[in-house]
């Protein structure tokens, strides 16, 4: 299969909601030709009108990688079509088997420093049957993301053992630490500019870099209230339907 097939398939999924088999079933992949099946799609997403938003990281905690059994860091891209607004709504009837974590979200300044910090919830959505892949596979699949929302911006201080809370409907139903992401969130940075400059992403002025979750993913039903609450940071909301 070419490059352009793999990424037609995984734009399609996305499209119908309909999950697929993982791309290295039929035959191993490199890391390199999924970075160039990620790229791909989102170009198909361009194409469509849709502008690059910013980056995010995956499996940067603990939590996530033992959940997910895959441990290296990974890099994928956000479209403005991704963000939904704070206290938004969420269609969980579009995606496959949407997931939500919390996370911590920065803004990048015209040099690609970080100017500002905010709550965030990711909500990811692996394109492949049961969310289950290879390292290959979820980086073909733009590393599972569907959609971000972040909270109000603050001045970035000290940010690494600021306690993280996901509620559903004001239950607690994950909880973590900031310093379950690389150890200090800050850390995104460099990690984000190592992995950009080892396969091909941007990071622009004015965008976002999501820093990955503190906790594991928690499944998504329609219906709910869904918030993170980052100490410190304030807080962030979504709300989910279906249909
Ligand atoms: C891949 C995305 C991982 C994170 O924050 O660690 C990620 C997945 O778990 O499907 O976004
Ligand atoms: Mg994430």
């Amino acid at each position: 299969m070419t490059i352009e097939e793999r990424a037609a398939l995984l734009d399609q999924a996305t499209a119908t909601g309909e999950a697929i088999p993982q791309l290295t079933s039929s035959g191993p992949m490199s890391l390199e030709t999924a970075y160039a099946v990620q790229h791909k799609g989102i170009e198909l997403r361009e194409g469509r009108g849709e502008t690059l938003a910013g980056v995010k990281l995956g499996f940067t905690s603990k939590a996530k990688a033992e959940q997910m059994g895959v441990s290296d860091v990974i890099i994928g891209s956000l479209t403005d079509r991704m963000r939904v607004e704070d206290g938004g709504t969420f269609d969980v009837g579009r995606g496959v088997h949407p997931r939500v974590e919390p996370e911590v979200a920065f803004r990048l300044g015209p040099d690609a420093e970080l100017v500002a910090v905010a709550p965030a919830l990711e909500i990811i959505d692996s394109r492949y049957r049961e969310f289950r892949f290879s390292l290959a596979d979820v980086v073909a699949d733009n590393t599972s993301a569907s959609a971000f929302v972040l909270g109000p911006w603050t001045k970035i201080g000290q940010v690494d053992a600021l306690a993280v809370d996901l509620l559903f409907d004001g239950e607690v139903v994950a909880t973590g630490s900031t310093a379950d992401i690389l150890g200090d969130p800050l850390r995104a940075l460099p990690a984000a500019q190592r992995m950009a400059a080892a396969y091909g992403h941007r990071l622009l002025g004015g965008s976002v870099l999501l820093a990955g979750a503190a906790t594991a993913a928690v499944a998504l039903k329609a219906g709910t209230h869904v918030e993170a609450r980052v100490a410190g940071l304030g807080s962030v909301s979504v709300r989910t339907k279906e249909g």
